[in-house]
């Protein structure tokens, strides 16, 4: 046999199963075109895409990020938006018992017609809409069309026939439509982002035609745990179709199982033993390993539907308790307690579709290098792509997950609760197989800020306004999404907010998590982060610029420096320029040129993120996590990111990188003596040599070379008495201190200096 007949045997075998499946998935994203409701001309159309894309593939909209274009494409937020496509079906596919038409995200307010038809109604850009359309499907071609509504116009009569103002994040525009819109908050406008209000398909869309009966979900989670075996519940949940009377079986791997009683949205569980488990960790304590477990489903002898689990074997909690501090918040893996290294991450774009899946593989890939265990899917952004979550499976990076709810207060009406209650089950069902979730959050800084940012007098509201507003807090965060969680996903953590404790007093220090505002939105000096150290640090950074070649392919040359317009209005924060120039004028020198200016901020950033996260380490286990913000950028403007837009490490990445690696050595003047703090979170001993050059005006005056040893886990502190006892006599004026630290094979893996 020639090769390649060889190789189409192979496939035609390899597809042969497939063929057999009555499940068939017959994807949707050809022959779509748009136009602006109204209009005559309809352009083509990206599918998955948004209306901002394509609006400029027609050529109707120059780049969006360039300059000040945001600004003037402001309009079509406000217009509505028609998507259409034809598609073919045979006879065979028409045939089959069910047919779904699936859509696994629409942004956001969305009328569905199916040949004329109105099928249904979108109202929320984070559930997956799945629609039968048997009785409207026709044999040859179908129409599919789509018709997107403004949210402003949808909303506005909402927010103003409102008893009370809610306050909505960062929006920019007068009229706050969106705590009211369930949209990714970011989109309208956030204090490191522009204002871009899009809409459109911007998941898959597809049409799914079985018989008899299909796999809705199937996960699994590991119920007992020791060297020899792993007890694991696989559950899943099954659709059938009340056309079938017949029997169903699974076989999952080898195993097969008669089906007695189905009921539909009830989940059936089989537990399963897996001898010597090869567990999963986060990279930086194992290997992230994965097990993959295949289920199918028969009816009598038919193959009907088949999935793939890729599991990991791993139990994970989180101890929040009171201690005799105050209250610990820290998580353990396989029982092991492990400091949390990591960033908060927001979506890489304002226009999601338009990432690609190498930009989501080389992010994780960054976090990896830089030696982050954990990253947070802040509230204000999406519940992250399938991609996302996949990706951190395999490398080992743990995920903090919020629920998307951000600095703002919601409403609690009938139908807003009951769209909420619908994507919390939708996300925790689409996400809860994934062995990186480490917990759900409920939300970000809504409860911290109702106590402390000054909302009730800001907003004039009136004592029953308040409590109300608290009251439907309560019920979203300490009810309705805690027991969502202990039905869907019963053996995952769920905190209700991020942070549990506010910065404003030193006793707040001493309770769970944290956001440490106090340099930037608190205009404190770095060494601040010194002495601001909580239980476990979900938030703290500093701003930068991205760096030149990214700025340089969004603006004109003669907007390169600060003052212009279109500078200013990339910065987003209110405090804004001023404050950076402040840091890089205390801790460096004054600019000399943009280009310096750009420079001089990543170097204050990377200043301030060394300062806090060493601080963080070597309060071990008083904190036992630091997460700073923020990881990535969704558009090339200053942030408190470490990676920009483009992709480019800052020169804050770099001292992420090196600070998080496993053993560091700190050095200490916060006292009169000057001490080193070694730390380790390696899983095996260490041992190597500390290498301490003290210089004055250049010139070495001490240098001393101390063999260390660490066990798993280690810290310790040298005191270095003789060495202060020589320091004593010496000018503290030019003082320069170096660190190195050696591995056993002479390699260099840790250094640092600092002036005195
Ligand atoms: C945090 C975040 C964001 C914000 C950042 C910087 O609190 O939750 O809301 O972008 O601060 O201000």
């Amino acid at each position: 046999m020639k090769c390649t007949q060889y190789l189409s045997v192979l496939l035609l075998l390899l597809l042969l199963p497939v063929l057999t499946w009555s499940q068939q998935k017959i994807m949707l994203h050809q022959n779509w075109e748009f136009q602006q409701k109204g209009a005559s001309l309809f352009y083509p159309a990206t599918v998955p895409g948004t209306v901002h894309q394509d609006l400029k593939h027609a050529g109707v909209i120059e780049e969006l990020y360039f300059e000040n274009n945001e600004k003037q494409y402001q309009w079509i937020e406000e217009k509505d938006w028609i998507y259409q496509t034809n598609f073919e079906l045979d006879a065979a596919s028409l045939a089959k018992d069910q047919q779904d038409l699936v859509f696994e995200g629409l942004d956001t307010y969305a009328n569905i017609y199916l040949n004329d038809q109105l099928i249904g109604e979108a109202n929320n850009m984070f559930r997956t809409w799945r629609i039968p359309v048997k009785q409207h499907l026709k044999l040859g071609e179908n129409n599919l069309r789509i018709v997107f509504r403004s949210p402003l116009t949808e909303n506005k009569a909402r927010v103003e026939n409102a008893p009370y103002t809610l306050p909505a994040g960062c929006e920019t525009v007068p009229l706050k439509v969106s705590p009211y819109t369930r949209k990714a908050a970011y989109h309208f406008g956030w204090d490191w982002g522009p204002r871009v209000v899009s809409c459109g398909i911007w998941k898959a869309v597809y049409l799914e035609t079985w018989d008899k009966a299909r796999i809705k979900h199937f996960w699994g989670n590991t119920v007992a745990l020791d060297q020899a075996k792993a007890s694991i519940n696989l559950s899943l949940e099954l659709e059938k179709s009340p056309n079938y009377q017949g029997k169903l079986s699974i076989r999952i791997d080898d195993k097969k199982y008669e089906l007695t009683t189905l009921q539909n949205e009830k989940p059936q569980s089989f537990l399963v033993e897996v001898l010597q488990p090869k567990l999963w960790w986060p990279h930086t304590h194992g290997e992230p390993n994965l097990q993959a477990f295949k289920l199918q489903l028969f009816a009598e002898n038919q193959l009907l539907d088949e999935q793939t689990l890729r599991m990991g074997i791993r139990q994970i909690e989180l101890i929040h308790e009171k201690d005799s501090v105050g209250t610990a918040f820290y998580f353990k893996v396989n029982g092991q307690a492990i400091f949390m290294k990591g960033a908060n991450y927001i979506p890489q774009d304002l226009l999601i579709p338009n990432v690609k899946p190498a930009q989501y593989k080389r992010l994780i890939e960054q976090s990896v290098a830089a030696n982050m265990n954990m990253l947070r899917v802040w509230g204000g952004g999406i519940y992250e792509q399938d991609l996302f979550y996949e990706l951190c499976d395999e490398k080992g990076i743990l995920v903090w997950q919020d629920f998307m709810f951000a600095g703002s207060m919601y409403p609690n009406d009938t139908s807003f609760l009951a769209n909420v209650k619908a994507e919390i089950a939708d996300n925790i069902k689409r996400l809860r197989h994934h062995p990186c979730i480490a917990v759900w959050c409920g939300n970000n800084e809504m409860d911290v800020a109702w106590h402390n940012w000054g909302w009730q007098k800001q907003y004039q509201y009136s004592p029953s306004d308040s409590s109300e507003i608290w009251q439907n807090y309560l019920q979203l965060f300490h009810t309705i999404i805690p027991e969502a969680i202990k039905t869907l996903d019963p053996m995952r953590a769920y905190t209700s907010t991020s942070p549990l404790s506010n910065w404003g007093t030193a006793e707040n220090f001493n309770h769970a998590s944290m956001h440490y505002w106090g340099v930037w939105h608190g205009r404190e000096p770095f060494k601040n982060f010194n002495t601001n150290v909580g239980r476990f640090m979900v938030e703290y950074g500093f701003q930068s610029f991205p760096a030149m070649a990214s700025l340089k392919k969004v603006m004109h040359d003669s907007s390169l420096h600060l003052n212009s317009i279109a500078m200013k209005n990339r910065q987003k924060s209110y405090i804004g320029n001023g404050l950076i120039t402040k840091h890089i004028e205390r801790n460096f020198r004054p600019a000399n040129s943009f280009a310096d200016f750009v420079e001089l901020s990543q170097k204050t950033q990377a200043l301030g993120m060394k300062i806090a996260i060493q601080a963080h380490r070597k309060t071990r286990p008083h904190c036992m996590g630091t997460l700073f913000w923020q990881l990535n950028d969704c558009w090339p403007g200053p942030s408190w990111s470490v990676i920009d837009y483009e992709g480019n490490p800052k020169l804050a990445y770099q001292t992420v990188k090196e600070n998080f690696q496993p053993v560091i050595a700190v050095m200490d003047t916060s006292q009169q003596s000057f001490k080193i703090h070694l730390i380790s979170d390696a899983i095996v001993s260490f041992q190597g040599k500390l290498v301490l050059k003290v210089k004055s005006s250049d010139k070495t005056v001490i240098e001393k070379s101390y063999p260390i040893y660490l066990p798993q886990h280690g810290q310790k502190v040298f005191s270095l008495k003789r060495l202060n006892k020589k320091l004593a006599t010496l000018s503290r004026d030019n003082l320069e201190y170096q660190i190195q630290v050696f591995n056993q094979k002479k390699e260099l893996i840790f250094k640092d200096q600092m002036q005195y």
